[in-house]
């Protein structure tokens, strides 16, 4: 018999990405339940074309179930994923919640795909969207010249703060349209788009604002260090040095991040191409004269991570500088998600 697959949170923003994908990538699961919140519950999701209904989360929804997903608050899956394993499933967890326990491996299928295996607490963890975009892309690199130093900024899509944050955006896109005089003055956006800042510090239209998460130990955000940490662990690096800076722009999917990044050894531009050409999960989009750059509105939508400005430093032979883009929805969450239980429901058939 084929796996069953429990997906809780199929009613949020990666959730509904994940039924896309469900219904569109090679069919290895029996049954799929989608779970989420009492609230959503008897709501219909459109999975592999069969009309499913929302089911709520309690204990009982795992029984029976091989793989369950979750793309849930931290909180949510704190609690909710080991419930899912004493009822026999594997977890597989796209939140922040067991991303660094010693106990829960960080995969990514393109880089150490063999870590599946490796999970004591029946937990297997899904990376942050930012590290996601960037490691894909950064891991064939790190093969071929050896990884020592990442320093990087991130240009993150509204939707990584869910449906809220898009719908934010676009309302404050509405209020902003048509006023020419925007932005030309201190204030004037803020004025415009009022107090209703939805999940974010600041007004995005017309603006970046240099915060995504909580504010952690001096000065650095959640969103920094987890790109740190993830990095560090999903590589085996874990004396790695990482700089980011991550900041939230006015795009609706697709976290781009430029990237510096230094090696043990000498790097040439030509040899960093042909590694990107053959890596599995990135597309090289590199040709600055025909006006071809890895860019959000051309990634939405896409599975790999785009890769472009691809440039040996002028002042360090041993580092290279770039610029990655990646659907934060896919890739950054639900495709890797699938991905990872994809390599369970191969290890199950297998048994
Ligand atoms: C963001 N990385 O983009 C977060 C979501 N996990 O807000």
């Amino acid at each position: 018999p084929m796996p069953t697959l429990a997906v809780v949170g199929a009613t949020g923003a990666v959730g509904a990405v994940m039924c896309d994908l469900l219904s569109s990538r090679r069919n290895v699961w029996g049954e799929i339940r989608v779970v989420a919140s009492a609230r959503s519950a008897g709501r219909k999701v459109q999975c592999r074309g069969e009309e499913l209904t929302v089911q709520a989360l309690r204990p009982e929804v795992f029984d029976g179930v091989d793989v369950a997903m979750f793309d849930v608050p931290d909180e949510i899956s704190a609690e909710w994923a080991p419930v899912a394993v004493s009822r026999g499933a594997v977890a597989v967890d796209n939140s922040g919640a067991f991303r660094m326990d010693r106990d829960v491996p960080l995969v990514v299928p393109e880089i150490n795909p063999e870590q599946v295996r490796n999970r004591p607490k029946g937990i297997i963890a899904n990376a942050n969207c930012t590290t996601l975009a960037m490691i894909v892309a950064v891991a064939p690199l790190h093969r071929e010249y050896g990884l020592r130093e990442l320093v990087l900024a991130s240009y993150q899509a509204v939707s990584g703060a869910g449906q809220v944050g898009v719908d934010t955006l676009h309302d404050q896109l509405a209020k902003i349209a048509g006023d020419r005089v925007l932005g030309s003055r201190p204030g004037n956006v803020r004025q415009a788009v009022g107090d209703d800042l939805g999940p974010f510090p600041a007004p995005l239209a017309l603006n970046v604002v240099p915060w995504a998460g909580s504010l952690k130990e001096a000065g650095w955000s959640s969103e920094e260090l987890k790109v740190r940490n993830e990095s560090r662990k999903i590589l085996g690096l874990p004396d790695l040095k990482v700089s980011a800076t991550c900041v939230r722009v006015p795009v609706v999917t697709g976290h781009s991040v430029a990237v510096h990044a230094v090696f043990g050894t000498e790097v040439d531009a030509e040899g960093a191409r042909e590694a990107l050409r053959n890596a599995p999960g990135v597309i090289l989009v590199d040709d600055p004269a025909a006006g071809e750059f890895p860019m959000p509105i051309d990634a939405v939508g896409t599975d790999p991570s785009w890769v472009g400005r691809l440039r040996r430093s002028m002042d360090d032979p041993r580092a290279l500088d770039l610029f990655v883009t990646g659907d934060n929805l896919r890739k950054g969450a639900a495709l890797n998600t699938a991905q990872i239980a994809e390599l369970l429901a191969a290890e199950l058939a297998s048994r």
